[in-house]
């Protein structure tokens, strides 16, 4: 049988086998019914397929897909559903929403077209899809013949700016639709890929976690997510916990404030991997046209750490590298090359340096190479033979770790997020975190499942109370913001 990874997206005629026979499923069909009607109010003809992707939650594994690192994330019910149709008479793709928050938005056919990064449109992100199909299309020699126009109505319940990824639903359903709608289908780790590098289209230097999940979850398990290539491999969680994710009401808004945030830590990253490897004996041109991530340098770092009677990479990176921010010009002392030079065919990169003023990278060093490990000690723990009790107490622990990490070295969290998780901690959370890129979104917190409702009770009225007593959320749109999660299923087609 072809591994999992290996086999194209899945194509169904009936809702049941992604969305069940429970409530979900009347939930879909009403979803579906008015994206139907809706496609022929605007378009005036029916939409020809369907095609959704869902969110996820990432259960440990922060800000480590970009360096190299395995995460352990799982599918959310929430996901995006796009229907699409060719358009022969309009040479025009046309982008519409179920939401009218989202007015409708046109692009050109032209597949080469550049993403007007300046001006963000909530449409970009199906242009990152678009770009990404022809791009690889292209890669496999497929004669796409001229560009043809689309129609095309999305409807997406992932929660945007929450770090459960609406980007990368909204990206992958895009991306299978257009498949879809040209009658090609490819491998779901090859749609990974593809779908992660053009989300990259949209300005931020994305890891490959969100779409990797997104594309080859399956329903009952999370996933081990290893990179270079892509592979999954499932993790049955243990019986007894269940995962409630709760909304900081801080909304991080990635695409915008990439250059502060999400590319700064690439960028600290790439610099920090760079100085280290030139500390361990690197030629400086060496290390600057070949070191991409700290996982490249990880072996240098366990061999000095072994000359000092441990493998952690962490013991290199305290010794070689000072607790305090690096300049730009004592980085470009250690690595002979201004920094603009090195960053000058990244033009995101080069954003991310004209707006920093020093460089943390001990810190976001530390963080990579003590999370990539509590990773590993996550899906040892759960296939390790403790009883489940103590598996979960163990999962909670390192949930504790990872995000203490986050926020104190990797400086991603913010203060709405540190209440959320310790209000999660003193109402009995075995372990709550931060999940996603951070500085806002949400926090998942694993809690025993007899205990969860009054857990979200507490939830609340400790945390939601007072900001429903603000008018920042209305009462009625609670179970927007905290909600317990199973593991979900991953994209598929609908053809009906
Ligand atoms: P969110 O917060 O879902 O956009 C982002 C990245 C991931 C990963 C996490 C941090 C994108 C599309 N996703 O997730 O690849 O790096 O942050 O672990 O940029
Ligand atoms: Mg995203």
């Amino acid at each position: 049988m072809a591994k999992h990874e290996e086999t194209p997206i899945p194509c169904f005629s009936s809702l049941e086998a992604v969305y069940g026979d429970g409530s979900q499923l009347e939930e879909a069909k009403l979803r579906f019914d008015h994206l139907n009607s809706k496609f022929l109010q605007v378009f005036g003809h029916p939409p020809d397929v369907f095609a959704r992707s869902p969110g996820r939650v990432n259960l440990i594994g922060e800000h480590i897909d970009y360096e190299g690192y395995s995460v352990l994330p799982m599918a959310i019910r929430q996901d995006t559903i796009i229907a699409i149709r060719k358009n022969h008479a309009q040479k025009v793709l046309r982008i519409a929403n179920v939401n009218d928050k989202y007015t409708e938005c046109t692009y050109p056919v032209d597949p080469n077209q550049a993403i007007d990064l300046k001006n963000h449109k909530w449409g970009h992100y199906f242009i990152c899809g678009y770009k990404g199909f022809y791009e690889y299309a292209k890669s496999k020699g497929v004669d796409m013949g001229d560009a043809v126009g689309l129609d095309v109505i999305v409807d997406g319940t992932v929660p945007t700016g929450s770090g459960l990824s609406s980007s990368a639903a909204f990206v992958c359903s895009a991306t299978i639709a257009i498949m879809a709608a040209f009658d090609v289908n490819f491998p779901k780790k090859e749609i990974a890929q593809l779908t992660c590098e053009c989300e990259r289209h949209i300005g931020t230097q994305s890891g490959g976690m969100d779409q990797a999940i997104s594309v080859m979850a399956k329903t009952g398990f999370a996933e081990l997510i290893d990179f270079n290539p892509i592979r999954a491999t499932d993790v049955q969680l243990p019986a007894g916990g269940t995962f409630v994710i709760a909304h900081s009401l801080a909304e991080s808004q990635k695409a915008v404030t990439a250059a502060t945030n999400y590319n700064n830590r690439v960028v600290e990253c790439r610099l920090a991997s760079i100085v280290l490897g030139i500390k361990l004996g690197m030629k400086q041109q060496d290390a600057i046209s070949n070191v991409k991530t700290l996982s490249d340098v990880e072996g240098l770092c366990v061999s000095f750490a072994n000359s000092r009677g441990s493998s952690d990479p962490v013991i290199a990176v305290k010794e070689l590298l000072k607790d305090e921010p690096y300049t730009t010009e004592e980085i470009e002392a250690i690595t002979g090359e201004s920094l603009q030079s090195i960053f000058e065919n990244s033009p995101s990169s080069l954003d991310v340096l004209k707006a920093a003023k020093h460089f943390k990278l001990h810190h976001r060093a530390a963080h990579v190479y003590s999370e990539a490990k509590r990773v590993h000690a996550f899906k040892d723990a759960v296939s390790s033979d403790l009883s489940d009790e103590d598996k979960l107490k163990k999962l909670g622990e390192l949930m504790n770790e990872s995000h203490y990490s986050c926020s104190v070295l990797y400086e991603c969290s913010c203060p709405e997020l540190e209440e959320l998780v310790k209000i999660c901690r003193d109402n009995d959370a075995l372990g709550a975190r931060l999940t996603g890129a951070g500085w806002g979104g949400c926090a998942v917190a694993l809690v025993k499942e007899a205990a969860v409702p009054q857990f979200i009770l507490n939830l609340k009225e400790k945390f939601y109370r007072s900001r429903i007593d603000k008018g920042v959320i209305s009462k009625n749109d609670l179970g927007l913001y905290v909600f317990a999660s199973k593991p979900s299923s991953g994209a598929a087609i609908f053809k009906f």
